[in-house]
């Protein structure tokens, strides 16, 4: 039977009374896994309220930072002792190969361990100022904070935020995209199994431009977190405006991956298959535009375009699957709408550029990777984000002129550079202005580190110690050691 999706409000599930309900889709097979509510504005308000007044109560922010990790411990557990369900729900929904959502999922249990375990580290300032005065610097929580992420990384975006959110004492509501609720309702039903006090963390299902935008506008919200497109980014910004809500935004790119004459090509075009293909292109941090100097430019294409002939495009749930289907119909026909223009604008088209529809795909939303070489930096395939398996090979000549491509985009999500030259390397990639970058790797990672971006690719940063500093207020306490009248007026 289809499984009706429900709302998770104070500690409660809360069935809709809407009588419309979103069929959610498995991409690879078209067949309806689940329905899910529409919040209407009401529902999403209460939800906002029930967190407003569990923040108010104390019963989780002034929990010690000690109690607080313990918490975050057990969620990683019980991540981890459903590991197997996650992923196969994230697959089913979302497309994704296996691989890749087992990696998710590991990785959302480790962030919540990182988190617990920074809750366990000094934290704050002091400072000894003239008379006799102590300056403590504090951090605590903001309040509520409403998550916002898209479709791509349903379980990880989520936890990227919940984690951090909840780690610094705050109560939360999120809102996964409407296309693919299923492993936040998990991640919901596994919390629920912890000591995570009712009505912190609260969960409602619906679209953006109301539950979203609700959030969003809302005065008792005092911190949103958003990932998603530039565009949906720009309308939080404006929304935020009403109560001056702290806005973290983790938006889009159209990252440049940059290959000297002098890189190892076998481990180039490694990485660079790698940089767009994982999760079928579908990756704010993807490498979807590869510069390659002249000297390689040709050997490079050769290489690159009879690797990516070799990937096995098919339902995540076949082991022997290196790439899925995209998320949705609205989606692949927006990608292969791309391929078009790219077609029409005069990139030549070296590999790939339709659907896959062998061997029982032919229902599913399945794209062939897809290659385009010689285009110019004017043309949209090059300036546009397609978020799919579309590849633009560019040429440049010299270490100057690849600056220049690579930062010739209103985006600065990522970025990367492949050469033996160590110096040269570095020079380059310390003058590509994006806020995660490799040398001689792409899309390796860690939690440790900030993830975020520069220009219109977002403000804030997720994971590491910067990603709490996202849900915290800031606060001095001056103490005088020696108190005694300041005598200013006398
Ligand atoms: P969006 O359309 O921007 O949607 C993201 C989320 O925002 C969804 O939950 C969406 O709800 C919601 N939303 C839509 N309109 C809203 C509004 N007016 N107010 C508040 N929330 C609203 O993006 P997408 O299609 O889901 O994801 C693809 C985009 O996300 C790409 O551009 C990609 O680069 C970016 N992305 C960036 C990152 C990072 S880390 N920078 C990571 C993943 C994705 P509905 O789903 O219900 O519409």
């Amino acid at each position: 039977m289809t499984k009706e999706l429900k709302h998770y409000i104070n500690g409660q599930w809360v069935e809709s009374s809407a009588p419309n309900k979103l069929d959610i889709i498995n991409p690879a097979t078209r067949e309806v896994i689940a329905k899910a509510p529409n919040a209407p504005k009401d529902v999403t308000v209460e939800a906002i309220k029930v967190a407003r007044r569990t923040f108010e109560s104390g019963i989780w922010s002034d929990q010690s930072p000690q109690e607080r990790a313990a918490v975050l411990l057990q969620i990683a557990d019980v991540i981890e002792e459903n590991i197997d369900e996650l992923r196969d729900l994230e697959v089913e929904n979302n497309g994704k190969t296996k691989r890749e959502a087992q990696s998710d999922a590991e990785e959302a249990a480790s962030t919540f361990r990182y988190y617990a375990g920074l809750l366990n580290m000094p934290n704050g300032q002091t400072y000894e100022a003239p008379g006799d005065m102590q300056t403590l610097i504090v951090k605590e929580p903001m309040g509520v904070a409403g998550l916002i992420v898209p479709w791509n990384f349903p379980l990880l975006m989520s936890v990227w935020k919940i984690a951090p959110a909840l780690a610094a004492g705050n109560s939360i509501l999120l809102k996964p995209a409407e296309i693919t609720p299923m492993t936040a309702v998990k991640l919901f039903e596994l919390m629920d199994q912890t000591d995570l006090p009712k009505g912190v963390a609260n969960l409602v299902l619906g679209s953006g431009s109301i539950v979203g935008q609700t959030i969003a506008e809302s005065h008792d919200v005092d911190v949103v977190s958003f990932t998603g497109s530039t565009g949906v980014g720009r309308l939080i910004m404006q929304a935020a405006t009403g109560n001056m809500k702290k806005v973290s935004l983790e938006l889009g790119g159209k990252s440049p991956n940059i290959i000297f004459d002098d890189a190892d090509l076998e481990t180039a075009v490694d990485y660079a298959l790698f940089g767009i293909f994982m999760g079928s292109g579908q990756v704010c941090s993807s490498g979807s535009r590869i510069l390659v100097q002249e000297g390689i430019y040709d050997k490079f294409v050769e290489k690159y375009v009879e690797k990516a002939k070799g990937i096995r495009v098919g339902h995540g749930n076949d082991e022997r699957s290196q790439m899925g289907a995209i998320v949705s119909e609205k989606h692949f026909e927006s990608i292969l709408n791309y391929i078009e223009i790219g077609k029409e604008e005069g990139a030549n088209l070296a590999l790939g550029g339709n659907r896959v529809v062998r061997d029982g795909l032919e229902k599913g939303f399945f794209i062939e990777p897809t290659v385009f070489t010689h285009v110019t930096s004017d043309m949209r395939i090059v300036r546009e984000e397609i978020f799919g398996p579309v590849v633009a090979i560019q040429k440049f000549t010299d270490e100057e002129e690849a600056v220049k491509i690579a930062n010739d985009t209103e985006y600065g999500l990522a970025g990367a550079v492949f050469s033996t030259d160590q110096n040269k390397a570095l020079r380059v990639i310390k003058r590509v202005r994006a806020g995660i970058t490799w040398v001689n790797a792409y899309h390796l990672t860690n939690i440790q580190a900030p993830w975020g971006g520069y220009k219109q690719s977002g403000i804030g940063r997720s994971l590491s110690t910067y990603g709490l500093d996202e849900y915290q207020e800031t606060k001095q306490i001056n103490i005088n050691l020696a108190p005694e009248p300041v005598r200013w007026f006398d």
